[in-house]
């Protein structure tokens, strides 16, 4: 586990250095408050660190109230190197937001167990973390592609259009249905159609930018959510989705299919914005247009340009 050692002492420094690596720690050191801090708010911050009280311009203490004002995540544990020995400095010190102290001039076996009780606290922060994660997964991530599930997708679509709407930016609503799907299960066998599904989902994610949002909305129907970039930048998206989707070679036995897409896609460039329900129920109809006109094609409609009543 990798340490932070603040001191500004370069013998005192030098001692506790080797102490902590016999000890098995990866040692990052530093000579004042100022570098102590850079670290600690640096990326791959060590979760552990052991800062001298006493240093010139930002003390130890100062350190403590900084870090703990970025309120950073995984929890940085933060030993106080300590001569002040008295009852109300250590109150001062722990008040800051250290959460532990050890006394100068320290017992290095001292310093080696209260690191120990750090690491088991550090050590059980990072299981809680994984596991919320973990949960959070389960809640928003469809099983089978990993895309948002329906509730996630929609929450995402709802704030992204809030978003937009304060912004001025574009906002942008596809929502994709795979055509004959019905077919694929029946000829190929439902692991296929559930392969396809894969497949065609990661057509979907392949083609988005980072910032843009995919869901599984139903069986075989996708929303994917795109702001800023004009009309014809979100078509181009859609073409290419619905473009790797089509090229897709999917293969059961010794036989092989393709799949196609049809897309209904929604732009709103200037405001009002319309609502939730008002852009999924044009989005839905540019999807059955799609499918109307002969598949495998998108729709792309201006909802600007629609009727005032639809777009309040
Ligand atoms: P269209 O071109 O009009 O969209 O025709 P379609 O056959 O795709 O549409 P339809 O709605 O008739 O069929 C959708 C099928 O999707 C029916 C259902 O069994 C299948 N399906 C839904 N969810 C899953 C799934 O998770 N796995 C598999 N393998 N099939 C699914
Ligand atoms: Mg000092
Ligand atoms: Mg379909
Ligand atoms: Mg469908």
């Amino acid at each position: 586990m990798r340490v932070l050692l603040a001191e500004d002492d370069t013998a005192s420094r030098r001692i506790i250095h080797v102490n902590l690596e016999q000890w098995g720690y990866d040692v990052v050191d530093v000579a004042n408050g100022q570098q102590a801090l850079n670290v600690l708010d640096g990326p791959g911050a060590p979760t552990l660190a052991v800062l001298d009280w006493l240093m010139p311009e930002i003390d130890g203490i100062e350190v403590c109230r900084r870090v703990r004002e970025f309120s950073r995540e995984p929890y940085t544990y933060i030993i106080l190197l300590t001569s002040k020995g008295q009852k109300e400095d250590i109150v001062e010190g722990l008040e800051c937001g250290a959460d532990d102290y050890v006394v100068k001039p320290f017992n290095p076996h001292e310093l080696r167990v209260r690191l120990r009780a750090g690491e088991r606290i550090v050590v059980l922060q990072q299981q809680l973390i994984a596991a919320r994660e973990r949960m959070r997964d389960l809640a928003t991530k469809d099983m089978l592609t990993g895309l948002f599930n329906r509730a996630a997708i929609l929450e995402e679509l709802t704030k992204q259009r809030s978003r937009a709407a304060r912004s001025g930016s574009p906002f942008h609503l596809c929502m994709l249905d795979l055509d004959h799907f019905k077919a694929v299960n029946d000829t190929y066998g439902h692991g296929a159609g559930d392969d396809t599904l894969k497949e065609s989902a990661a057509c979907i994610l392949s083609a988005l930018r980072d910032y843009d949002a995919a869901g599984r909305y139903g069986g075989e129907e996708f929303l994917v959510v795109l702001v800023g970039g004009d009309f014809t930048v979100a078509g181009r998206v859609a073409d290419r989705i619905r473009e790797r989707i089509s090229a897709l070679s999917m293969s059961v036995d010794d036989r092989s299919y393709g799949i196609t897409a049809s897309i209904g896609m929604v732009t709103i460039e200037r405001p009002p914005m319309p609502s939730v329900e008002l852009i999924l129920k044009a989005a839905d109809e540019a999807l059955y247009a799609a499918k109307r006109e002969g598949r495998n094609r998108t729709v792309h409609v201006r909802m600007d340009e629609l009727p005032v009543s639809m777009a309040t």
